[in-house]
């Protein structure tokens, strides 16, 4: 049966692993987003934030639309072909990490991933990532540890 986010106990129950977001919210935020253009590449997922950055790979950086969606994932999109190029793997590993105000890293098990927001909102896109971290894996660690 659906969880129904009626009560504040219901709701905290249905808003684990979506960044809090209970399933009445996710439907209307979904709703909502369907007019958003990334829309398409968000597989059904919320966007919850969003931006251009450059991912450095080797020596050339690539222009990417980045979106942090609930699940989670991390997606990037090539915003000239309209394509999917790929996603920054979540697990309990992955780490955010700023070098200043335009560059973060992400860091994976496998790989480290460069990114540059020339606009300035990289400790934005930590602070999410970091959040979406926490909410996700928050149970895992607290019973590992217990
Ligand atoms: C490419 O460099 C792009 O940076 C790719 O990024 C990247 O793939 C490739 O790395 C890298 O070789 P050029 O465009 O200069 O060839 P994107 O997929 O965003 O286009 P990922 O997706 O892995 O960063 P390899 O090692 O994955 O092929």
């Amino acid at each position: 049966t659906q969880p129904k986010p009626s009560t504040p106990n219901n709701y905290q129950k249905s808003a684990k692993n979506s960044f809090d977001l209970s399933d009445m919210e996710k439907h209307k935020r979904l709703e909502a987003q369907k007019s958003d253009k990334w829309h398409v590449f968000a597989e059904g997922e919320v966007i919850l934030k969003k931006g251009f950055v450059n991912k450095r790979k080797g020596l050339f950086a690539r222009r990417r639309m980045l979106l942090l969606t609930t699940g989670p994932h991390l997606i990037y999109i090539d915003p000239v072909q309209m394509v999917k190029k790929g996603e920054i793997p979540w697990s309990p590993e992955l780490r955010a990490e700023a070098k200043n105000f335009k560059i973060f890293f992400v860091h994976t098990p496998n790989r480290t991933y460069y990114l540059d927001d020339p606009e300035g909102f990289g400790l934005e896109w930590v602070a999410a990532i970091e959040k979406m971290h926490h909410l996700t894996y928050k149970e895992q660690i607290n019973t590992s540890n217990s």
